[in-house]
This record gives structure tokens, sequence and C-alpha cells, in this order.
């Protein structure tokens, strides 16, 4: 099968997420099937996602709850349904030991008439939530690690685990179609929902990133805020430093759409760090981990600017971090062309 080819399903058969997961399980012969049992969970609260998020505006549930979330946002009514779809989908199954979401200022525990199983699920319910008032695509994204302490329930150090122990990691794109993306470590594979038989069909088998792209994206109204090195990198990748053709810029400003345009099509996404955010924005442990092991797995790759996003050490569960992952032979200048990447390293003027 050539790079990105889409598979053709004919009438008569389908190769199915449920089916793909077994047969991706049968190449390890000790596997349980707790995660693949784990993965299937989590199409379904995907498909429950996309059937809320497609009938958004005609159930009026469009707006604004009361709660704001840990992260000091308002919270969208549909955050709060996804959240609770994802929990209830996967906390009686016996696979996991305990839950993260970006929504919620700690850990989710199992519930105690629950059993506790030996994975770990951290999770954005609907990253870019900002945008569903005005129809612009949304997603969820997943990250599962194993439980590496002792006892049945998950505690803060199986969830403060550095992105390349990840066993797992994905995302749903709720677009003009709704796509799920996963990888287990052998490829990154997308799955296409059929609305018509309400299954996830295999669409895009082993993604592959090109190893540079035509697409830049990054929000440069905080152009004023960056640092010199990063205004310089954004020179570069806009041509205007004499050193490379000039990319083509595309800012959806929901990150699974960004992110996904630049996977199947090649380029960069950057959030970098700025005076008034030294971190940047994303989360590592819900957005930057699990997209960095995907996109990882189809040949590219994500830096902090200097360090490699899968070895950040984590130190709190909802801990951000400046983001620059696509095609690899875009991420390698950023890489060679910043300098500073955490609000440790970077100068006291810019804190
Ligand atoms: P949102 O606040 O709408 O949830 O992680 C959050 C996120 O969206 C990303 O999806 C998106 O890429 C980014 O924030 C956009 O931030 P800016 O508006 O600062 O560009």
């Amino acid at each position: 099968m050539r790079m990105n080819d889409v598979v053709r399903h004919t009438a008569t058969s389908v190769v199915t997420i449920e089916r793909y997961i077994i047969e991706q399980e049968k190449m390890h012969p000790d596997a349980t099937g707790e995660l693949s049992g784990l993965l299937y969970d989590l199409a379904l609260a995907a498909k429950m996602i996309a059937n809320k998020v497609r009938s958004a505006g005609l159930a009026d549930i469009l707006g604004s709850a009361e709660n704001i979330n840990v992260q000091g946002e308002t919270q969208q009514k549909l955050d709060v349904i996804a959240n609770e779809i994802i929990i209830k989908a996967v906390d009686h199954g016996g696979r996991l030991c305990a839950l993260a979401s970006e929504e919620e200022p700690g850990i989710i525990q199992i519930p105690d008439n629950f059993k506790c199983g030996k994975y770990c699920l951290l999770f954005d319910p609907l990253d870019g939530s900002s945008n569903i008032d005005v129809n612009v695509p949304v997603g969820t994204i997943f990250s599962v690690v194993r439980k590496i302490t002792r006892g049945s329930r998950g505690d803060m150090e199986d969830m403060l685990q550095p992105g390349r122990r990840q066993v797992a990691a994905g995302y749903v794109i709720y677009g003009s179609s709704t796509m799920l993306v996963y990888t287990t470590g052998q490829g990154a594979h997308g799955f296409t929902l059929d609305p018509q038989i309400g299954e996830f069909l295999l669409s895009h088998p082993n993604i592959v990133i090109p190893h540079t792209g035509r697409y830049l994206s990054v929000n440069d109204s905080y152009e004023s805020v960056w640092t010199e090195d990063v205004r310089a990198l954004m020179r570069r990748y806009r041509g205007l430093d004499g050193e490379r053709s000039a990319m083509n810029v595309r800012y959806v400003g929901s990150l699974v759409a960004d992110f996904h345009r630049n996977l199947l099509g090649g380029g960069i996404f950057a959030y970098p760090p700025n005076t008034k955010s030294p971190n940047g924005k994303l989360r590592l442990l819900y957005e930057a981990n699990p997209l960095a092991f995907i996109v990882e797995q189809a040949g590219g790759a994500a830096t902090d600017g200097t360090r490699r996003i899968l070895d950040i050490e984590p130190t709190d569960l909802h801990q951000r971090t400046p983001l620059y992952i696509g095609s690899k032979g875009d991420v390698d200048i950023a890489s060679s062309m910043i300098t500073q990447s955490t609000a440790e390293e970077m100068p006291l003027a810019v804190r």
C-alpha cells in the first residue's frame, strides 16, 4: 500500500476498527485484550460525542455552563457532556485504575463497585471547545499509560509518566466527517465513522507524514510577545530570511483540526512560549504527549524547542508546554533555532 492510501471497502466487506484492533493484538501473543477493550470503549464514547456535537445546535445545548474549569477557562456545556461520556464509557470495564481529564482538577478514581485494571487514561474530552459556537471542528485527545505503582488504585506517580511510556494514544476529530486516529506503537491508523452503519471503518492505514510540508499553523497575533528566537523561526518558515521558500499559513485555532491537516498534508503546528505565557498554552499530558506519540509513529517529530516532547518528565497533571509538532524536517528547524523552551530557562525580563 502506498503512503496515506485510502482503503476501499466494498458493499459486502468492510474493515471496522474492532477487526483492525483484534488483528493488531494478534501480533502480541501475550496480550490480554484489555487495551483492545479500552480502545473499543473509547470508540463508543467518540460515537456518542460525535452525535452530541452534530446535534448541538438542534438540541440547544450550546453555550457556556456555569463552571469554570481548572485552567480558568469557561467550560462549554459540551465539554461537560463529553467529559462525562468518556468517564462512563471506560470506568466499569476493569481495564483502568484511574483517569485524569483536562476538565477536572485531580485524579478521577474508579468507583468502588468496579474492578480496577492495569492502565491509566488521560484525556482532553473536547479540545478546541471555544470554537463550538461557530461550528468549527473540535476533537477528543487521549493517552494511555501502564500503571507502575503497587496497589489496585492509580495515583499521581502513575499519571506523571513521560510520554515515551505511552502504550496507546489517539484523537477524534468531529469535522465534516468524524475520524479516529490511534497508535499502539505500530504505526498511526485512521478510521472514518460511517454514519449509516455507525462504525469506524479503516480509511487511513499506516499514516506517513511528509518529511517537510506546506502548512504553518501558528497564532501570530502573539508576535509582539514572542521572544527573538521564535520571531526568527517564524520569519524562516515564512521565507522572509531567504533560507527557504514560504510556507502556507493555516490556523483553525482548534488543535486537533490543525494537527490532523498537517499530519495528512505535511507541515508544522507551533504554539511557542511567549512573555505572557512562558510555557505556552497546551497541556503536556492531555495534548502534547498523545499527539507527539502519533506524529512520531507517522514519521514526524515533536519538540518543546529544546527537548523531545516524549522525553519531558511531567511534574504536574495540568502542566503546559511549548509545542512544535509535525513534519520532521520542519520541526528540526525549530529545534535548531529555539534557544529557550521553559519558564525556568527564560530570562527574567520575559517571564
Ligand atoms: P481551546 O482554547 O478552544 O480549547 O488547547 C486549547 C486550544 O483551544 C487548542 O485547541 C487550540 O489550538 C488553542 O487552544 C488555540 O489557542 P489560541 O486562541 O491562543 O491560539
